[in-house]
């Protein structure tokens, strides 16, 4: 059919299944973008700074397991994102990234910079539009490779397209991959291993949160007497069971690690198993590990399991339990009603606010019981963490993104707005430090209200870069360099159109607490904590 470049293009990202794109226009990609909203059923979200564009895309691609799709212009167009499309790659999500580039002749051009270079750069594959021809195509190329290889891929679209006249042919759309069977010979040497451990525990990382593979890990769990616990991606997946230890690593309460301590064998499924879920290590050292993963490229990568199975969670806990009855293996007894006792029984930490600051531990607790549990969170970078994460939970693995893959701070508030266009209906709250919402929470805030998002912003507010405070610290530096006297943040809500509070006291948080369930707009609770009083690593 024929019909301008823009419009194909338009045409070529329905047809891919695309709804939504985050972006910001520029010379390169405005007509492509004006194309697409006009589209019935289509979403367009202009955001303040391209960065938050890509971050928002992994946010929403995050809560939706779905494509997340960022459109930029030419130039400093793509290399603002260039953080946030390492942050991707490093979190390995599928992201389709459209990046305007300037034209052939335009020499001149003073946004000509090397694109291919700069995906390079940041880890991210690249694609180039051949032809306005071939708009449908080279997109669904982009496509399939960003889900095969899980990782953004930057599709370069010359602007000079736009307005020329082509030919729309229409592409397949995006192809479903099926689950991978483990070998028998996988199966056989797992076997091994799982039948002689006395004190065994099961692991779950984000590659083992589907309801299919929950449901057969843990009859896996279950069958063997195994204590459960998961990495921190995969939180809550197994919320409700007696036996759950939570989150492992460094987020890990003390019963979980004096468990996890005693186990003699770890069976991990769909778990990456880096230093922050083995705390350096220490998870795997002089235990057995069984890894399960339906990723080659995860098995083995930062540890050496005794037995390496290339299958499908869901698939591989099966064929286990069904192994284990079949050679009619007794459970461990690992996982005792001593246990469950004992996890019933950790009382939270004690709270020492003052008139001046809120302790930080009773903010996120208080933080938890006021935001429906139907929520979305989103952490931003800091020490902070410590406190929080093992606080505020949420009821699905899928409905938690943490945002420092990349150990970058200030990528918190651009993903926040994805996971909230992607969850409409739920409440999104984003925690993050001070250091992290003045980097880049701040503009993006106003885009929340813009787009009328449920949106609630919880800054732990330290007045300081608490990380580098505490190192200043502890080595009797003065801290002042990493201290700051930042303008109240709840007047700035007020002003960029949101609804903010500042709390310095218990009486102010519960006042703004009970504020949430009326807000009709994006909230932020802006709780000055105690620099000297928050737990870090
Ligand atoms: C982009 C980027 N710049 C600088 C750093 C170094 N850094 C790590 S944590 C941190 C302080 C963050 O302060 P804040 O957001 O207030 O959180 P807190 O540590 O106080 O909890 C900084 C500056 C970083 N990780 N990323």
């Amino acid at each position: 059919m024929a019909m301008l470049f823009q419009d194909a293009m338009a045409e070529a990202l329905v047809d891919q299944g695309v709804d939504t794109v985050f972006g910001v226009i520029g010379d390169g990609n405005l007509f492509v973008v004006d194309s697409f909203q006009r589209r019935p059923g289509t979403r367009y979200i202009g955001v303040a700074n391209e960065a938050s564009a890509v971050e928002a895309a992994v946010g929403y691609s995050h809560v939706t397991g779905r494509l997340g799709v960022a459109t930029v212009t030419h130039g400093p167009g793509l290399t603002n994102t260039v953080t946030a499309l390492i942050e991707a790659v490093k979190a390995r999500v599928p992201l389709l990234v459209i990046a305007g580039e300037v034209g052939q002749d335009e020499l001149w051009h003073v946004q000509r910079v090397p694109q291919r270079e700069i995906a390079a750069a940041a880890g991210a594959g690249f694609e180039q539009l051949r032809r306005a021809s071939t708009a449908a195509e080279d997109l669904f190329r982009a496509i399939r490779r960003a889900h095969l290889e899980k990782r953004p891929i930057v599709l370069n679209v010359p602007g000079e397209f736009q307005w020329t006249q082509t030919v729309y042919v229409r592409s397949p759309a995006h192809l479903e991959h099926a689950r991978s069977r483990p070998s028998a010979d996988a199966l056989a040497a797992a076997l091994a291993v799982v039948a002689r451990a006395e004190r065994p525990v099961v692991l779950a990382g984000r590659g083992a949160i589907s309801p299919a593979a929950r449901v057969a890990v843990l009859r896996l769990a279950r069958r063997i007497g195994a204590p459960v616990s998961t990495t921190l991606k995969a939180r809550e997946l197994f919320r409700d069971d007696p036996y759950d230890l939570g989150i492992c690593g460094l987020a890990a309460h003390e019963v979980a690690r004096s468990i996890l301590g005693a186990a003699d064998c770890v069976i991990s499924f769909g778990a990456g198993l880096n230093a922050h879920t083995t705390t350096g290590g220490w998870l795997t050292e002089g235990r057995r590990l069984v890894q399960i993963d339906d990723d080659p490229a995860s098995l083995g990568r930062f540890v050496t399991p005794d037995v390496a199975v290339l299958g499908d969670a869901a698939i591989t806990a099966d064929e286990l339990v069904d192994m284990l009855d079949e050679a009619d293996i007794p459970p461990s007894g690992f996982a005792s009603p001593a246990l469950t006792a004992a996890l019933a029984a950790r009382t939270p930490p004690p709270d020492h606010s003052t008139d001046h600051h809120v302790d930080i531990h009773t903010a996120v607790r208080r933080i938890d019981e006021a935001v429906p549990a139907d929520r979305t969170v989103v952490t931003d970078g800091g020490r902070f963490h410590v406190a929080a994460w093992p606080a505020v939970g949420v009821e699905d693995p899928q409905q938690f993104v943490q945002t420092t893959n990349y150990g970058s701070i200030g990528l918190g508030m651009g993903t926040a707005l994805g996971a909230a266009v992607g969850r409409p209906g739920h409440p999104t709250l984003l925690i993050t430090g001070d250091g992290g919402f003045m980097l880049a929470g701040m503009t993006e805030f106003n885009t929340a209200v813009r787009y009328d998002l449920d949106l609630i912003v919880l800054v732990l507010n330290d007045s300081a870069y608490g990380a580098e405070h505490m190192q200043f610290v502890r080595r009797d530096v003065d801290p002042a360099l990493s201290s700051f006297d930042w303008p109240d943040f709840g007047p700035v809500a007020d002003a960029l159109g949101g609804r903010g509070f500042t709390v310095r006291s218990l009486p102010e948080l519960e006042t703004a607490l009970a504020y949430l369930p009326h807000r009709d707009r994006p909230v932020l609770i802006d709780v000055h904590i105690d620099p000297d009083r928050v737990p870090g690593y």
